[in-house]
């Protein structure tokens, strides 16, 4: 892994006198020298508005973004390009889908969504109920840190219009039982919608096997700029959903009565897009590749099994859904109490090692799990073990000093 490493340059900087131990990829991971040039490239030789200009320079601009719109679609194994939306995060796919839904979902409609979501996948569908009178439900998250999917039978009835969970929890790190909760939400009639935030950075997503109706993410988790997301869609279900900003380069004819929109995926790209950020998520795509999705997943699994192994040895630790299946992230604390995982994640800071802690923007899972928050260690392919004793080095420490 060490030339993956040297692909990214903010990798060989110091933070507090110590070189930089990078564990907050969930939040957002570093940027390969292939993105950063994708952008600067962009800047200094393209840059121009899309979709709109007979001038040689739009054109070119607008092949280059319609070129990362493929590769986007190759990487997901979507059927059509036109299925791929470009949308500025996760969190903007999840309103352009809730938004889109105000005129269809009822009173008499449920929307069921897990208790261990990110609050991007909560309080976009509790407006969606407010909005439209329809009742939200939740799976119950268990103690063990995983969703108790034996209540899915008694959740899930004909009136279920859309169920919305996360593929990879940012929290815990688990990986959901997709393929049984999207067969159950398909019996009753319902649409799927999956959260794949967490997911996408680290294996193989394929949509037409995971046979979702919705599926979304951020670049920014994925080696690509802030800013960028997509937010795939089965065409016959995205052209039942109203756009949800209006605007330029989203319609067919706009008279000052009214307007006819234009086909996917413009419909939902009202106003210039995000350009150069949607160029280099095809570069970040063309890393990935590069390395090989099995290969990145391969790296990640062994990182995760030595860190959880150097971890369970240490006195004091609790570490959250210790034995659920597991992808990019691990959560633990201090058992102490009046310990909080700030105190923690201070002191790693000391030593140039980057968490996070609190409540990861899930605070019903901190409150169904009854703490504050947890430590947060999360991984990108260009972490080695090295990173990964230093941490555990530092957990001791914060041990040492608070335990
Ligand atoms: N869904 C999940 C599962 C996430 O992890 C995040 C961001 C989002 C949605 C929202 O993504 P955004 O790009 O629109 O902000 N998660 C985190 C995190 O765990 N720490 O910082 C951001």
């Amino acid at each position: 892994m060490k030339s993956i490493r040297a692909q990214f340059p903010i990798l060989d900087r110091e933070v507090n006198g110590k070189p930089l131990i990078y564990l907050d990829n969930a939040a957002t991971s570093q940027k390969p020298k292939k993105v950063i040039e994708a952008i600067t490239n962009y800047y200094e030789t393209l840059n121009a508005n899309v979709h709109r200009g007979i001038h040689t320079l739009s054109q070119e601009a607008t092949t280059a973004m319609e070129d990362a719109r493929g590769k986007v679609q190759n990487f997901i194994n979507a059927p059509y390009a036109h299925e791929v939306i470009f949308t500025y995060g996760t969190t903007d796919s999840i309103n352009l889908i809730t938004r889109g839904l105000e005129g269809i979902l009822t009173d008499d409609d449920e929307v069921l969504i897990s208790e261990l979501e990110h609050h991007s996948n909560i309080v976009p569908w509790q407006m969606l109920c407010e909005m439209t009178g329809a009742t939200l439900r939740y799976i119950p998250l268990l103690d063990s840190g995983v969703l108790d999917v034996e209540r899915l039978d008694a959740l899930l009835t004909d009136k279920t219009k859309i169920v919305a969970f996360n593929h990879v929890s940012n929290a815990l790190g688990v990986i959901n039982p997709v393929k049984e909760i999207v067969d159950k939400a398909h019996a009753v009639g319902a649409w799927v919608m999956l959260d794949g935030a967490q997911a996408v950075p680290h294996m193989q997503v394929d949509v037409q096997e995971l046979n979702v109706e919705f599926y979304a993410f951020s670049g920014h988790k994925m080696y690509a700029p802030t800013g960028t997301g997509v937010l795939y869609g089965k065409e016959d279900i995205l052209n039942q959903l109203k756009p949800y900003r209006g605007g330029g380069e989203m319609i067919d004819v706009v008279t000052m009565e009214k307007t006819t929109y234009a086909g996917l995926p413009f419909k939902f790209e009202a106003g210039t897009p995000n350009i150069c950020g949607n160029i280099a998520l095809g570069a970040a795509v063309d890393f990935m590749l590069e390395i090989g999705m099995d290969t990145i997943a391969q790296h990640e699994k062994e990182l995760l099994e030595y860190t959880l192994n150097q971890l369970s040895e240490i006195d004091g630790l609790e570490i959250y859904a210790k034995n659920a299946p597991r992808s990019g992230a691990i959560s633990f604390n201090i058992q102490k109490t009046g310990v909080h995982s700030s105190d923690v994640g201070m002191i790693l800071d000391r030593m140039g090692i980057a968490v996070r802690t609190g409540h990861h923007c899930c605070q019903p899972i901190m409150s169904k799990l009854d703490i504050p928050g947890t430590v947060r260690a999360s991984f990108a392919v260009y972490n080695n073990k090295k990173d990964v004793d230093e941490l555990i080095k530092g957990v001791k420490l914060a041990l040492n000093m608070l335990g």
